[in-house]
């Protein structure tokens, strides 16, 4: 279905609203437009009545995070703005009354890892990459990452991959519960759907009061003020300009603390 959008992709199959990051050529990197038109297509799909569950997929890779170049040009006065307002869209991935399945492929990386936690349940191919590499740009997750993954892998898993930047791969990720299943990466749309549908089979107003009130008990909205307080004051760093200038010139940061 051609939605007119220029980077996401939607298809309505039976009562499947399937929504595909279409940028590949930034590996899926979440610049402002394609927030915008992400959030946007979570309307839509929430307003349709014929629309009973929500998959997220992206192409050869899931989603690289936020768009760093974009960002950079950002001033730091700003950033805070646009940090409350990325927020808002993953967060409208979380309150989706119907439930929203992430199938990934490839990198699903900073902001992409943090949009697919907040999604219900999320299914990986076996080439998928997992990671919150923040720290390399002097930077900390701003999409949610610091408060829903220590919520599902754990505080000392969540702590490793933050402060580390380290990339997880599938079977990792899996063994820490990031993700609820691997399989191969041509098989990852028809597992999702497998659960969708099964899902489907359910009552929808069962589903709908069984995922508010997980989402109710997490108790993040504190956290999350706080990640986008203090994302706000990592992006007015030196650490932030010399992380994200070494990541545009190809080379180690060398940060110093200030
Ligand atoms: N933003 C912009 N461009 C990107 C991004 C990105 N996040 N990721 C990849 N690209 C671009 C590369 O620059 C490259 O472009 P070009 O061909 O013009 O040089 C192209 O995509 C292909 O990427 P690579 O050549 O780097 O491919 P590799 O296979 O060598 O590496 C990686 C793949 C490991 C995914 C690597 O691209 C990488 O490390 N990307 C950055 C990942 C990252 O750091 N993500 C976190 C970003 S910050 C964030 O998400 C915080 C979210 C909250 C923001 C709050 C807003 C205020």
């Amino acid at each position: 279905m051609n939605t007119g959008n220029e980077h996401i992709k939607l298809e309505k199959k039976k009562e499947i609203g399937t929504i595909t990051l279409n940028r590949s050529e930034a590996r899926n990197a979440l610049n402002r437009k394609m927030i915008q038109e992400l959030g946007d297509v979570l309307t839509g799909l929430e307003n349709d009545p014929q629309i009973r569950s929500i998959i997220i997929t992206g192409n050869k890779d899931f989603c690289a995070g936020a768009d760093i170049k974009e960002m950079n040009a950002i001033k730091p006065e700003e950033i805070e703005i646009f940090c409350r307002w990325g927020h808002k869209v993953i967060n409208q991935i979380e309150n989706m009354s119907k439930p929203v399945i992430a199938a990934i492929n490839g990198f699903a990386m900073g902001g992409g890892c943090e949009l697919a936690l907040a999604c219900d349940i999320r299914i990986a191919g076996e080439s998928a990459k997992f990671g919150q590499p923040e720290v390399n740009l002097g930077l900390i997750p701003g999409f949610g990452g610091t408060q829903r993954l220590s919520r599902l892998v754990g505080v000392g898993k969540a702590k490793e991959m933050i402060l580390t930047g380290r990339i997880l791969n599938a079977k990792e990720a899996e063994s820490i519960g990031l993700v609820n299943a691997v399989v191969k990466d041509v098989e990852v749309m028809t597992k999702a759907e497998e659960i969708v549908q099964s899902i489907a089979q359910k009552s929808p107003l069962a589903v709908k009061m069984a995922k508010a009130l997980i989402n109710e008990n997490q108790e993040i909205g504190k956290g999350l003020e706080r990640e986008i307080a203090l994302f706000a004051q990592c992006f007015a760093t030196q650490d932030r300009l010399e992380g994200i200038n070494a990541f545009l010139e190809k080379r180690k940061p060398k940060f110093k603390g200030i």
